[in-house]
């Protein structure tokens, strides 16, 4: 997981923490060795539109980059974390999937094409990725930093969509993860970024496929979304991202309640 500045979080905001999460999953802990129990998540546990016990309290806000391989995610990820930084703003940098964790790598092994996984089991690895860091992303968070997450369930739901798997069938275990404050869509036609060049041989790197996954992107986008035309040069994307990120932040920052994703 790459961090930028961090802030130590007060104890009694841990100790707020802790508690909320023993009320929220008790009975079930969040582990890949306890995955099934997730997808029966839905009848467990109610999921309202905001995360249970929440007051409003200032926070940091959960901004999320979205798009096609090479539209430029990355970069500008980084670029925002140490625009918010200058700007003293606490904020990290955190990335989908995370390939530090023993998850993360059985992942970057099938992306690499050094293992083979059925698909709906890698989809539930991605998924299961993002659930070990719920607990941690809410505590920062709640402590008062932005998260800049480049990537998120959106990509697993279009990745695996693209593959066949039915779409309500691969948003059901991302049902309960944090839902963003934005999400910012890097716009490019698949094949303006294939173009960029840099495709290397990992598994989803073709242009055939990325067609499909743009398509699903398309299915999942809705009204909340900001898109930003990928295409214009760099410095013109950041632009736009440092502002829409900010009036994210002020929002956030004013004590709006953390949410999770896809609640009914
Ligand atoms: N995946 C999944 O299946 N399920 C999931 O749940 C998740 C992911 C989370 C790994 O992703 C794969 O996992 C990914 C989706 C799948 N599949 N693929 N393929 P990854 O995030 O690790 O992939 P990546 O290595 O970071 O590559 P990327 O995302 O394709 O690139 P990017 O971050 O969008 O772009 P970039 O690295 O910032 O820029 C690419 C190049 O374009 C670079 O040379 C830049 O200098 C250039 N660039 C960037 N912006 C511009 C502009 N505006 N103009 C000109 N050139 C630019
Ligand atoms: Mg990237």
């Amino acid at each position: 997981m790459i961090y930028g500045t961090s802030v130590t979080a007060s104890k009694s905001l841990i100790f707020r923490t802790l508690v909320l999460q023993k009320s929220l999953y008790s009975g079930a802990k969040f582990s890949s060795k306890c995955f099934q129990r997730m997808i029966r998540m839905e009848n467990n546990f109610n999921f309202n539109s905001s995360t249970e016990g929440n007051k409003k309290e200032s926070r940091g806000a959960l901004v999320v980059l979205e798009g096609l391989d090479r539209s430029g995610k990355s970069s500008q990820c980084s670029r925002l974390v140490s625009f918010l930084e200058g700007r003293g703003i606490s904020a990290e940098l955190w990335r989908f999937p995370d390939r530090t964790t023993n998850v993360g790598q059985m992942i970057s092994a099938y992306l690499t094409n050094t293992s083979q996984l059925d698909d709906h089991t890698i989809h539930l690895l991605f998924s299961a990725n993002r659930w070990e860091k719920r607990s941690m992303m809410e505590t920062k968070l709640k402590s008062g930093t932005t998260l800049i997450v480049d990537r998120y369930s959106y990509s697993g739901v279009a990745f695996s969509s693209a593959k066949g798997l039915d779409i309500e069938w691969c948003k059901a275990p991302e049902i309960g993860l944090l839902a963003p404050d934005v999400v910012v869509y890097l716009d490019i036609s698949p094949e303006k970024a294939a173009e960029r060049g840099g495709y290397g041989g990992e598994r989803y790197e073709k242009l055939e496929f990325q067609k499909k996954v743009a398509d699903y992107y398309k299915v999942l986008h809705d009204v909340s979304w900001k898109v930003v035309d990928a295409c214009l040069p760099m410095e013109d994307v950041e632009k736009q991202l440092q502002e829409i990120v900010l009036d994210c932040v002020t929002e956030s920052g004013k004590g709006k309640l953390l949410s999770t994703l896809w609640s009914r």
